[in-house]
């Protein structure tokens, strides 16, 4: 079964989907700006419920899905460039944006992808120095639009973790802030303009920063020696305090 909104852009398309109660795929009509649903069709049974197979099957549908560990995860951020520019204001972050390469997926997918009770994080990243290191947490869930998105998770799991140092307790139950939205807890001052550059769970300011500038365009800016201590610079400082991020992932298990 089938049917079709007016839309504006594919992310709009993608968060009509979530949004609709029984959507598993979506396509967007560029030239008729038109979104077209395909639904579920068959019964529900009596008693049960098909909330949670509808679930999987938007996160298949919307959500790139890799293997890692032998387990399954859709990648709901991955940055591999400087193609797509992450300094974007807070309707952005809301509905998702980027290329086949380099995407944020949105905030309103990622509220629908981790209820009720969260989704296990997988975080993975690549420093200039050409190390990688990957870190997990439990129970990664981000409330609502009107909450302003507050983010909070179960523990680290140092043991899936390349260190038990945790870059994230910092933005726990931290409101998502963008250049235009401050929520973060510095008075007078907005992290996201000031000093991340970025949209993300800003506190005062930052313990990690993966939506920053990677490190091969910050290094393209000054010095390499310095790129760590400059504004914007895409970071995970459980990884490394002064070695900025050139990749990173952002994973949900699935
Ligand atoms: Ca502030």
């Amino acid at each position: 079964m089938f049917g079709q909104k007016p839309c504006q852009s594919e992310a709009d398309c993608a968060i009509i989907c979530a949004q609709a109660p029984s959507c598993v795929k979506f396509g967007f009509l560029a030239a008729h700006r038109l979104c077209r649903l395909s639904h579920m069709t068959h019964a529900l049974s009596p008693g049960r419920s098909w909330v949670d197979p509808v679930r999987a099957s938007r996160i298949q549908s919307l959500c790139p899905l890799v293997t890692a560990g032998g387990r399954r995860f859709c990648v709901f951020q991955r940055r591999v460039d400087s193609t797509v520019a992450f300094d974007q204001p807070w309707r952005m972050y809301e509905i998702g944006f980027g290329n086949q390469q380099n995407w944020w997926i949105g905030l309103q997918l990622l509220h629908q992808f981790t209820q009720p009770s969260g989704k296990q994080l997988r975080v993975e990243v690549s420093l200039l120095n050409g190390e990688s290191h990957h870190f997990e947490y439990s129970g990664f869930l981000v409330a609502n639009s009107s909450s302003g998105y507050v983010m909070t998770y179960g523990r680290l799991l140092d043991e899936l973790s390349s260190s038990a140092n945790d870059s994230l307790a910092a933005h726990r139950d931290m409101k998502f802030s963008t250049r235009d939205r401050d929520n973060d807890l510095l008075a007078d001052a907005s992290c996201s303009e000031a000093d991340g550059l970025a949209g993300w769970w800003y506190s005062d300011c930052y313990r990690c920063n993966p939506n920053g500038i990677l490190g091969d365009g910050a290094a393209a800016n000054g010095s390499e020696e310095a790129v760590g201590e400059e504004a914007g610079v895409a970071m995970w400082f459980a990884a490394s305090e002064s070695q900025p991020l050139v990749s990173v992932r952002l994973l949900l298990q699935v």
